[in-house]
């Protein structure tokens, strides 16, 4: 999918310019010490004597090893693991009337950007296929400063408040007395706190979704989940919600997929947007915005405030107004992937934020944690984080303090610095928050208008296909099964009752128990104590009973491109070279990547005694790497028959719903494997190089899986 020759031709020039760059300095590059002293040996510590002791005198030693000791940094408290891209963000339509942001305004402005994603609740080095939603975070360095956008892959939150939010994390995160599970939510702890939150039941049901699985980073979609604000030059506002479509649709793996993915390739992810960014396929999505005038802001069934509520597509339209673009990978990962400090909180003029209880929370939290993280005020310096606007401000010193401040004014108002950094009017660009008319009691309460927790799942459950709904029922039943209290199961199972009916029964089916019938006091409806008892959760009529945008597979930005998809071709000695160029060609003509799997690395010859390079053997491919499987034709494919793990391969394969092709002696391998129970996702051929063949499977490969056969596996 080379999207833009242009950016193609501009990465390649960068790269070229480094190489040279790398070469000049090749010649005058010595090792030296930090101070920049020539290092003469830098394989032998001081001693005294060849065989003596070590001598503390020793600066390059002792500099060195102190350097290493300290290279770490603390990870972060939730999305730790992460993989970051470079690219730019371009404007279709200018939002002028809505907001003042300039970079909303004007189309003919490209705003660099730096998109960060991550799992949430996994270590830095855990796997990226735990079941688990994604951060989706993007720094816009606008001329007029930075906006973060920090969103997610689903579109609502787990909790209401803030004040929930340590508790959420220490009930997801790894067990604290044995620090298990790793990355993952199947354990009580988290289960626990879960089924004593009914407002989290909308964020379960998208969490137990294959959303929660996605086959790339490429192919998820992003939202800034909360309510936020557009202001215009008029003072005008209107709520807006953000939405990241991306081109490539939305696709997921399965679960049996994604744990096995995790044991053959931990970085599966992290790679796949690599690579895709090396080989010039960048990844792009559209910024979407969903737009409600100030006065509708009580029009519908939920509150906009509530972070556990979408506002559906059907209701407001999502308009379209921009571009994204990943078009370069980070240089360095930990100064820039590790080292970048995003913030909600950094906004323009012109976006604004809401009242929402979990983004007010959220402001606070953002900078105090980089406080810790980076280990100070300074880390808007570090390279990543610059401001590409002009920055000016008597803020002063403080640890690892790069900026030089010349002069002796560092206060406002003065007279000697000529009353420099003046303040800025609101014409000049000067934010200024939005005038909302508060007239309030100082309260800590929940509003009653966030008391709905069911009727948004319920839509969410009811948008699904069956397939989908099957995924969630197998899927809590897997979460369910890994809890070992019996009555955290039941409360959850009566949680879930209150989503569907159907749907608590299925899943109680799987744990071997029944749904109880009454929901179990005390449960914890988002109020304080002296509340708690009187309050329950209520159930709201929804305006719109099913809504497609919300199901993968109904899903209007399902892409049926098969770009950037990659086919394992299952291969040995004595193949027939023509079906495996042809069938290559083709794949590769749509946009796929081939990869040509054998017995053994090197190179294989072909039937016709050509040979053929071998990219990975059997001992090191699988199934679940892979996107689809071709078996091309030739005498010698019927060695693969002896090959155990083809079997299990094209048997992964089947069972993943992937689409299997095979020509000539190729079909032959299907009869020891699953597949010899052909369906439509079984495309085969007598015929070598059959042209019929290549065009059926690629147009099938767009549907990305053939999830009818689920019923058959
Ligand atoms: Fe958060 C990181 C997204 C609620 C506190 N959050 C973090 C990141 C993402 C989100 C994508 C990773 C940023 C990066 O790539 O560096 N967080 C969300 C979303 C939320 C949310 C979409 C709800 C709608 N978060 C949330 C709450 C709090 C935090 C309610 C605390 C009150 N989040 C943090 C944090 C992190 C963070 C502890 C860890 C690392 C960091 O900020 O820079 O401050």
């Amino acid at each position: 999918m080379k999207n833009s020759k242009e950016s193609n031709q501009d990465h390649y020039d960068e790269k070229q310019k480094d190489l040279e760059l790398n070469k000049s300095n090749a010649d005058n590059q010595f090792l030296t010490t930090n101070q920049g002293v020539k290092i003469n040996d830098n394989n032998n510590s001081l001693k005294a004597g060849e065989r003596g002791g070590s001598l503390l005198e020793d600066f390059i030693l002792r500099e060195k090893i102190t350097h290493f000791d300290h290279e770490r940094i603390p990870e972060r408290i939730v999305h730790a693991r992460g993989s970051a891209a470079h690219g730019y963000f371009e404007l279709y339509k200018s939002m002028e009337q809505y907001t003042k942001a300039e970079f909303l305004n004007d189309t003919n402005i490209k705003t660099p950007v730096f998109v960060r994603f991550s799992t949430v609740a996994g270590s830095k080095g855990s796997t990226d296929l735990a079941r688990d939603v994604r951060g989706f975070s993007v720094k816009f360095y606008t001329q007029q400063g930075n906006y973060d956008l920090v969103g997610n892959n689903m579109p609502v939150f787990f909790i209401q408040d803030a004040m929930k939010f340590p508790d959420l994390i220490h009930a997801v995160k790894p067990e604290p007395h044995n620090e298990m599970p790793q990355a993952g939510s199947a354990h009580d702890t988290f289960w626990d706190f879960i089924s004593l939150m009914p407002e989290s039941m909308h964020m379960i049901m998208w969490a137990m979704s294959d959303r929660a699985i996605p086959r790339s980073l490429r192919m998820m979609e992003g939202f800034g989940v909360h309510t936020f604000r557009f202001v215009n030059t008029k003072n005008e506002s209107h709520f807006v919600k953000f939405h990241w479509k991306p081109k490539l649709g939305t696709h997921g793996v399965v679960w049996d997929e994604a744990q096995k993915i995790s044991g053959k390739n931990s970085d599966f992810h992290k790679q796949d947007l690599w690579e895709a960014i090396e080989n010039g396929n960048f990844p792009e999505w559209e910024l979407g915005v969903q737009l409600i005038p100030e006065a509708d802001e009580h029009k519908y069934d939920f509150d906009l405030l509530d972070p556990t509520k979408l506002v559906p597509e059907e209701l407001v339209p999502v308009m379209i107004i921009g571009k994204m673009v990943l078009n370069k990978n980070p240089d360095n990962f930990f100064a820039e992937t590790e080292q970048v400090a995003f913030h909600p909180g950094h906004v323009v003029p012109g976006i604004d934020f809401t009242n929402d209880p979990l983004l007010q929370g959220r402001l606070f939290s953002y900078t105090d944690t980089q406080l810790s993280r980076l280990g100070s005020p300074n880390f808007h310096e570090i390279p990543i984080n610059r401001t590409v606007a002009p920055m000016h401000n008597n803020q002063r010193d403080g640890h690892m303090r790069q900026e030089v401040n010349t002069g002796r004014v560092a206060y406002h108002p003065n007279s000697l610095g000529g009353g420099c950094p003046f303040q800025a009017k609101i014409d000049q660009g000067g934010f200024v928050s939005f005038n909302e008319r508060i007239d309030a009691q100082k309260v800590r309460e929940r509003s009653t208008s966030f008391a709905d927790h069911f009727s948004q799942a319920t839509l969410f459950y009811n948008s699904q296909t069956p397939i989908e709904q099957n995924h969630i029922i197998k899927a809590l039943r897997f979460e369910l099964g890994k809890v070992e209290t019996l009555a955290i199961r039941e409360r959850t199972l009566g949680l879930l009752s209150k989503i569907d009916t159907t749907l608590a029964v299925k899943v109680a089916k799987g744990l071997g128990i029944t749904v109880p019938s009454t929901l179990e006091k005390p449960i914890n409806h988002g109020v304080g104590a002296d509340a708690n008892d009187k309050q329950e959760p209520t159930n709201v009529k929804q305006a719109i009973k099913s809504s497609d945008a919300l199901s993968m597979l109904k899903n209007k930005t399902l892409s049926d491109t098969i770009a950037t998809r990659q086919v394992a071709f299952l291969c040995a000695d004595g193949v027939n070279g023509s079906s495996v160029d042809r069938m290559k060609k083709a794949l590769e003509s749509a946009g796929a990547g081939v990869k040509i799997i054998a017995p053994h690395l090197g190179t294989i010859v072909s039937e016709e005694g050509n040979e053929i390079k071998v990219d990975q053997s059997y001992l090191i491919a699988a199934s679940v790497l892979f996107d689809a499987v071709f078996i091309p034709s030739g005498e010698g494919i019927l060695k693969l028959m002896d090959v155990a793990e083809v079997a299990e391969f094209i048997n992964d394969s089947f069972k993943h719903c992937k689409f299997i092709a095979a020509e000539g002696e190729g079909t032959d391998i299907l009869s020891i494997t699953n597949a010899k129970n052909a369906d439509k996702g079984v495309i085969t051929s007598e015929k070598t190089g059959d042209k019929n063949l290549s065009n059926t499977f690629i147009k099938m490969m767009g549907k990305h899986r053939l999830w009818e056969r689920e019923k058959l596996v």
